[in-house]
């Protein structure tokens, strides 16, 4: 049974999904999932998944109904398809089912392979009328890291740089004895370090990781820090580099020829003769970590790029001229995007979004 959603439904659905936001940072890797009853136009009960292994967003919302008769004559509003398999909590498709709840508005299908379908099914062979898509886009966008994970079985890839007004990055490559240019301003460091606070995973390069030593942490904003990981497959870095210092996992991906393994790393050796980034990915993967920020160099974007794998690109535009260092528009043309989108946060700095061809948007 296929119905029309109204604007009533996205009204409640844009409730579900705020709902869903408080869950942010503590889901993972489960989705964040938001869900709403309403009577006769008024919300009566209302609920998010607050962390992974907690109950679902619909227990939250279905157990909040004061009044269970009104159960009878309401309509759950849900940003994820209720789950229909025995996880760490019974089925929620169930759950509705017994509560006697005649319709249910859900914003997309959940393709964690266990749901995938089925959890509509069931409802809807139970006689509950299901209305699926509302607010779709929004849905999918707000979980976009759990829903990469599922349909292409690697995390979900941010690449993010800044590049000066003419156009370079990374001039230390040509002039390593150079102090490093600092293309970012206090206001661009902040939008960096709450991305960071988002995602699951960093990466650097070896080169990047000698000549900047970043911490990698979550300093100007608050959340916390997601794992460390260096791709140094000769050993370049030294063991007194901040990667190393212990405060937040690292992870070093490197060949088996490296004879050392600095200090403070899980260290996984990758096979030189195969696809490096892809061992990577599947390595995180293996590992449910569900997202991944590259902040460079320019040398592992270009692969990131080359390969297809990544799903959206943060570059900043700073008000510097460098004049010579890698050529950022190698990365826009190999980047090779469909769909961007920019805003002028300040007369200063330009962020500019992209994102590529295979986006789950
Ligand atoms: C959630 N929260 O609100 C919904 C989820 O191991 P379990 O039992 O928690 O099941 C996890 C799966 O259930 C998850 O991967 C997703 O497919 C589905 N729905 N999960 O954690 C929720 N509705
Ligand atoms: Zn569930």
């Amino acid at each position: 049974m296929y119905s029309k959603s109204t604007n009533e439904d996205e009204r409640f659905m844009r409730r579900c999904l705020a709902l869903a936001r408080c869950g942010a940072g503590r889901t993972a890797p489960n989705p964040m999932v938001g869900a709403v009853v309403v009577h006769e136009g008024r919300i009566i009960g209302e609920g998010y998944h607050r962390a992974f292994g907690g109950p679902h967003a619909e227990v939250h919302a279905i157990a909040a109904v004061r009044d269970r008769d009104l159960l009878r004559r309401s309509t759950l509003y849900v940003t994820l398809e209720p789950c229909s398999h025995h996880g760490k909590t019974p089925p929620c498709a169930d759950l509705i089912r017994r509560s006697g709840i005649p319709r249910v508005v859900v914003a997309c299908v959940d393709p964690f392979p266990k749901v995938a379908g089925r959890g509509i099914g069931l409802l809807r062979e139970a006689g509950v009328e299901v209305v699926v898509g509302v607010l779709e886009a929004e849905a999918r966008h707000m979980n976009r890291f759990f829903l990469t994970a599922q349909t292409e079985q690697r995390p979900y890839v941010i690449l993010k740089w800044a590049e000066s007004a003419d156009g370079f990055i990374d001039a230390q490559r040509l002039h390593a004895d150079r102090p490093p240019v600092r293309l970012s301003d206090e206001r661009s460091t902040r939008a960096v370090h709450s991305l960071r606070a988002e995602v699951a995973s960093i990466l650097v390069g070896a080169r990047t990781a000698r000549l900047d030593d970043p911490s990698l942490t979550v300093r100007h904003w608050s959340g916390p820090s997601p794992v460390r990981l260096l791709l140094d497959r000769h050993g370049q870095v030294p063991p007194t580099a901040h990667l190393f210092d212990g405060r937040v996992p690292t992870l070093l991906f490197t060949s088996p020829s490296n004879p050392t393994t600095p200090p403070n790393v899980t260290r996984i050796d990758v096979d030189p003769a195969q696809p490096v980034l892809q061992q990577l990915l599947q390595a995180l993967h293996e590992r449910q970590i569900q997202s991944l920020l590259v902040e460079g160099g320019a040398e592992l974007h270009s692969h990131f790029i080359r390969e297809g794998l990544w799903d959206e690109a943060h570059v900043e535009t700073a008000p510097i001229l460098l004049r010579d260092g890698v050529r950022a528009a190698d990365l826009h043309s190999e980047g090779d995007a469909v769909r961007w989108s920019d805003r002028t946060d300040n007369k200063k700095h330009l962020l500019t979004v992209f994102f590529h061809r295979r986006q789950v948007l």
